[in-house]
């Protein structure tokens, strides 16, 4: 049986390396998600995820997390939590809740310490540094706020052929308090369904949400699309629809995979990384640009 792992952003390669040879070996897709998010929520270098995210207005790091299962459909997520280490595992537990899957603020807080997660303090020095400094330059006028995200979104088959996905980020730099963009959003920022196969989200969120790409992706391969396809139809429709209606449309990235191990990206920005590992390709990074409206592919990092 096959496995694969497709993450966003070049960021998820460590972890992605670090699973795919448990993955390689019979690891189940939900133990691969988490801990491949978890490389990219625990290390600081990583500004929009996990610890070191950057703040929001306040200086408050706020994260945003989802797991879904898609065997059982199975959704978790916590939005606007602050001070825990590992906002992708409380989602994962959420999960498994019948009712009160889905909590924000306080509630996912007093929810994560009530179920023994770890506390942390997730804003470092760099980050209050690299605001302050922002924070300068935006009441200047010389650069302007909600620039500077990057989700880490995961999909995982393994050789069971059970599929899941999750996501983990401290959303747009700058964010109000409260904020909530598409990553915990399920349908928006990710979804699964083993029987077909899975897909997560990148980019501005609020422009996202009105798509709800991930889901359009997965029905998309369900009528029968290959992942490249479903992938660049949806991200193609939904920055056409934006710029016909709105004049303008925010970021949109996608990575999906279906349930036979395949993958496929798209991209209306033109610098988006990501890495993959199947059982056919060892860990590599990609870079993919859109160019006239179609999304090119190319080789970053075997
Ligand atoms: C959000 N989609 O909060 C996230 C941010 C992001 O690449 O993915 N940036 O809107």
């Amino acid at each position: 049986m096959k496995w694969g792992i497709i993450a966003t952003w070049e960021m998820a390669l460590e972890g992605v390396i670090k699973v795919s040879n448990g993955l390689d070996k019979g690891m189940n897709s939900a133990d691969a998600v988490e801990e491949a998010i978890k490389v990219v929520e625990n290390n600081p270098k990583y500004r929009s995820v996990g610890y070191g995210g950057l703040p929001n207005e306040d200086c408050e790091v706020e994260l945003d997390a989802a797991f879904m299962d898609g065997d059982t459909l199975s959704i978790g997520a916590v939005a606007g939590i602050r001070n825990f280490k590992n906002p992708i595992s409380i989602a994962r537990k959420l999960s498994i809740e019948r009712f009160n899957c889905f909590l924000v603020g306080f509630g996912a807080e007093k929810y994560a310490l009530a179920n023994g997660f770890e506390e942390k303090n997730m804003l470092t020095k760099e980050s209050i540094d690299i605001y302050e400094e922002k924070k300068k330059k935006i009441i200047e006028g010389s650069i302007s706020p909600y620039e500077g995200h990057d989700t880490v979104g995961m999909v995982s088959l393994d050789m069971d052929g059970k599929m899941c996905v999750g996501t983990s980020t401290s959303g747009l730099f700058m964010k109000k308090k409260g904020r909530v963009g598409d990553s915990p959003i399920p349908g928006s920022g990710f979804y699964v369904d083993d029987n077909i196969g899975g897909a997560v989200a990148t980019g501005l969120g609020e422009d996202i949400m009105k798509g709800c790409i991930s889901y359009e992706i997965v029905r998309l391969m369900g009528e029968g699309h290959k992942p490249q396809e479903a992938a660049e139809k949806a991200v193609e429709k939904l920055n056409r629809e934006l710029i016909k209606r709105r004049g303008k449309a925010g970021d949109i990235s996608v990575v999906c995979m279906n349930n036979k191990g395949e993958w496929g990206i798209a991209t209306n920005i033109d610098k988006f990384t990501f890495a993959v590992a199947t059982a056919d390709l060892n860990p590599t990074v990609y870079l993919a640009r859109n160019e006239g409206g179609k999304t090119r592919m190319e080789l970053v990092k075997e």
